[in-house]
């Protein structure tokens, strides 16, 4: 009986752990440069394809004070007031994405800061060259998917919903 109970509780216990790891969740951003250049669609339909779930999703013109609080951590770099200019110059799309990993592999599939050190096959090696101007934003670490997502969409505002696929893609 308590070995049932004990060996139910660990199979519990796996599936939570198997589940959490599953609800990472990245802030990835289209950037005004990547909007104006009709790369919303492409962006999404990599991480779709990818696996991963899209849980929050909106166009909006961010103010320099909410960009100010996204990038505090460059506020010391002396590209900091461009880039607040950039990225202020016109509506962006702010995208949680949700899965395993999702922050690594985000930005693995971004490319490098820096275009030019991009590979071919990553977002920014395929379609941008200069770094003031790299079409989007990826989460750098776990904390900062959490920081960000919430700066963005606010507290437990994303989506919950399972995907139809979700059995074909975690096993
Ligand atoms: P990341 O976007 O790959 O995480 P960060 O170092 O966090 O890179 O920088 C944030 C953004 O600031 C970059 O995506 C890029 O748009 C811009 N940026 C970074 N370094 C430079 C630079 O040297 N010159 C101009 N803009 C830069
Ligand atoms: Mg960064």
């Amino acid at each position: 009986m308590v070995a049932t109970l004990l060996s139910i509780f660990a199979a519990f216990s796996r599936a939570e752990v198997k589940m959490s790891g599953n609800d990472e969740v990245s802030f990835i951003m289209v950037k005004p440069d990547g909007v104006q250049r009709g790369l919303v669609g492409e962006i999404i339909k990599r991480f779709e394809n990818r696996g991963f779930q899209l849980v929050g999703c909106k166009m909006m013109s961010p103010s320099k004070e909410h960009l100010e609080k996204h990038y505090e951590d460059l506020k010391a770099k002396p590209f900091f007031p461009g880039l607040i200019k950039y990225m202020s110059s016109g509506p962006v799309v702010a995208m949680a994405w949700k899965g395993k990993q999702v922050v690594k592999t985000g930005r693995a599939m971004l490319g490098a800061t820096n275009p030019l050190d991009s590979n071919p096959g990553t977002i920014r090696g395929d379609f941008c060259i200069d770094v003031g101007r790299n079409i989007c934003h990826g989460s750098d670490s776990v904390e900062s998917g959490k920081r960000e997502v919430n700066l963005w969409f606010g507290e437990g505002n994303t989506e919950k919903y399972s995907l139809v696929s979700e059995s074909m893609i975690y096993e």
